[in-house]
């Protein structure tokens, strides 16, 4: 099958060095507030901007936020949908996911069932992705009721990131949780890595260059960055976090 567009803007950036993501949660921003903040992010150098969350349950301003941070970037804005409220017709892509270490069969293949007619009808770029969530105190963990994986034993993640390969996703997201002061261990990272061979995305947790420099360091194509771009002034952090990770767009 041949890649899209947006995929393949993914794959041959981020082959050189790592990129770094900009995540828009729309339950978070107004719609003049995401295009401000994607529109700053893209001038500290972020590649790409995300718009996605565990809990957005109003479509219309998903539509409202997806369109605005279009207009005001010219980097690929990409669907992160946490379920099928997630979906937006005018986006450039949409992270396809399946939450693989989630305990209830919904959010490993029931909502991308229930959510895939719409994305043909959206004719949006389709990009196959396994989701692995780490901790249990995040959104996403409580919302996607997921079995944490041990930080201490990254032989569970990789045989998870293997099967997803096998399973022919293309890309793999190590999720910290959105806020954690517990990132992905790089441990984890390197030895995901090591056995993985497609896009390993990481996020959660990364505020800083050195958080940044580790995980890129340890083998992440890219890295996603959330909260951070709710506090004042996060231009500075963001643009280390961009020179850590090895390039700046
Ligand atoms: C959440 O991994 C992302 O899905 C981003 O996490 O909000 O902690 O940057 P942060």
């Amino acid at each position: 099958m041949k890649l899209g567009r947006t995929e393949r803007f993914l794959v041959e950036r981020s082959k050189i060095k790592p990129i770094v993501a900009a995540l828009i949660d729309p339950e978070d921003f107004t719609v003049t507030e995401a295009a401000a903040t994607s529109s700053e992010a893209e001038k500290c150098g972020v590649s790409v901007v995300l718009v996605g969350g565990s809990t957005i349950s109003d479509q219309h301003k998903l539509d409202l936020i997806v369109r605005a941070v279009k207009a005001s970037v010219s980097c690929p804005v990409i669907l992160f949908p946490g379920n099928v409220t997630g979906i937006s017709h005018h986006a450039d892509a949409i992270l396809f996911s399946s939450l693989l270490n989630s305990t209830n069969p919904y959010f490993i293949i029931g909502a991308q069932a229930l959510g895939a007619m719409e994305v043909r009808r959206s004719k949006l770029e389709s990009i196959p992705m396994g989701y692995l969530v780490f901790g249990d105190s995040s959104a996403t963990s409580f919302i996607g009721q997921t079995r944490s994986f041990p930080r201490s034993k990254p032989s569970l993640a990789v045989i998870y990131a293997m099967a997803a390969q096998y399973l022919g996703m293309r890309t793999l997201y190590l999720e910290g949780g959105s806020g954690t002061s517990d990132p992905v261990p790089p441990e984890v990272i390197s030895q995901v890595r090591a056995y993985y061979e497609g896009v390993l995305i990481v996020g959660g947790g990364i505020t800083d260059g050195k958080t940044a420099a580790r995980a890129a360091r340890a083998g992440a194509n890219i890295l996603v960055v959330g909260n951070l771009l709710q506090t004042k002034g996060f231009q500075s952090s963001l643009r280390q976090i961009v020179s850590g990770s090895g390039r700046s767009a």
